[in-house]
């Protein structure tokens, strides 16, 4: 390996493939998408925008599933193989000390990290029918305490860091509005406690065509030798929509507000019929990755056409040459 990555351990189960013969994209996609279909439980309507941990000898994970009600809720799910998932057909409920927090409205875009001691997750919390960042925190995947939301709504697409700078924990979010948001940039904050933000940062703002309506920060951002690789989501609007694709950025290490590299074209981009039809057409959006320290292997789980989920591959070095070789800042 060319770069160094920090924070991951080696997963030998990664969910992989490798690059197609002849295939010159940086992110290639799993042969057999979607793995997992939008009728995996009896519930669901739609499995998407989900996030997925090495947990124990295999996975864990937290799905986004809208409910043929159309209620969209979390559910947790285990995988041996982080390819065939076990979805519990009961939505998390969670536990809080926060009367505030008790009443669950919907829950979305979950996105779950391991800090410290615990798994985090964050996802869109509906707080009185608004969108905000809802964080809550399990040790077995069974559990979940809820905290106090982490911002005023509006606001959504909130990912943390998996490690704590300058001796907070820190998050990316992107505020917003209460419907389909036609502006976007990425934030930064960060928390002594994982209950008062503060330290508000401008980090991106839409730059390309592909992304010119809006940003989101996607999965975790990963630690490495040459600063966060950070996925991201961008959105164009079409004379038929919104189409939502994603690329990289590289965040400083230690300062993660200043973007040092930054891709300018889109590495995915909905084009098989699994990304371009469905309840939204044209929808690609990452929410987790797994990293394999010791090859470098990273396996991103993405939402397809707000419907099913997909997966898709590429390596810490692959997507740091192409930074390097390609930055658009
Ligand atoms: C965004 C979020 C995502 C969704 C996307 C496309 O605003 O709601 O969950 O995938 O729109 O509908």
């Amino acid at each position: 390996m060319k770069y160094k990555i920090f924070g991951e351990r080696e997963i030998k189960n990664i969910p992989w493939q490798d690059r197609p013969e002849g295939c010159r994209d940086v992110i290639w996609r799993y042969d057999s998408n979607p793995i997992i279909e939008r009728d995996i439980i009896p519930c669901s309507n739609s499995v998407f925008n989900s996030a997925a941990v090495p947990f124990r000898d295999g996975f864990a994970g937290v799905f986004r599933v809208d409910t043929k009600a159309r209620d969209m809720e979390l559910h947790v799910g285990f995988s041996k193989d982080g390819i065939n998932w076990d979805i519990n057909e009961n939505r998390i409920v969670f536990e809080t000390d926060s009367e505030e927090m008790a009443e669950f409205i919907y829950g979305y875009d979950p996105r779950v990290v391991f800090i410290e001691d615990r798994y985090y997750l964050t996802w869109c919390n509906g707080y009185k029918s608004k969108p905000t960042i809802g964080i809550a925190y399990t040790f077995d995947f069974n559990t979940f305490h809820q905290l106090e939301n982490a911002f005023l709504p509006f606001n959504r697409n909130g990912v943390l860091f998996p490690r704590r700078i300058d001796g907070n924990y820190a998050m990316l979010s992107r505020p917003s509005d209460d419907g389909h948001t036609p502006f976007g940039d990425i934030y930064y904050s960060e928390s002594p406690d994982m209950t008062f933000w503060g330290k508000h940062r401008h980090v991106m703002s839409p730059s390309k065509n592909w992304e010119s309506t809006k940003i989101g920060a996607g999965p975790v951002p990963i630690e490495t030798s040459e600063g966060w690789l950070l996925f991201y989501h961008g959105v164009l609007t079409s004379c038929n929509g919104f189409v939502y694709s994603f690329s990289a950025a590289l965040l400083d290490r230690d300062k993660p507000w200043k973007p040092v590299k930054r891709a300018g074209d889109y590495l995915i981009s909905p084009q098989k019929l699994y990304e371009c039809v469905g309840d939204v057409p044209n929808v690609t959006f990452p929410c987790a990755n797994i990293v394999d320290a010791a090859t470098g292997r990273i396996a991103i789980y993405y939402g397809c056409a707000d419907t099913c989920t997909g997966l898709c591959f590429t390596t810490v070095d692959d997507v740091l040459d192409y930074l390097f070789e390609n930055s658009q800042i």
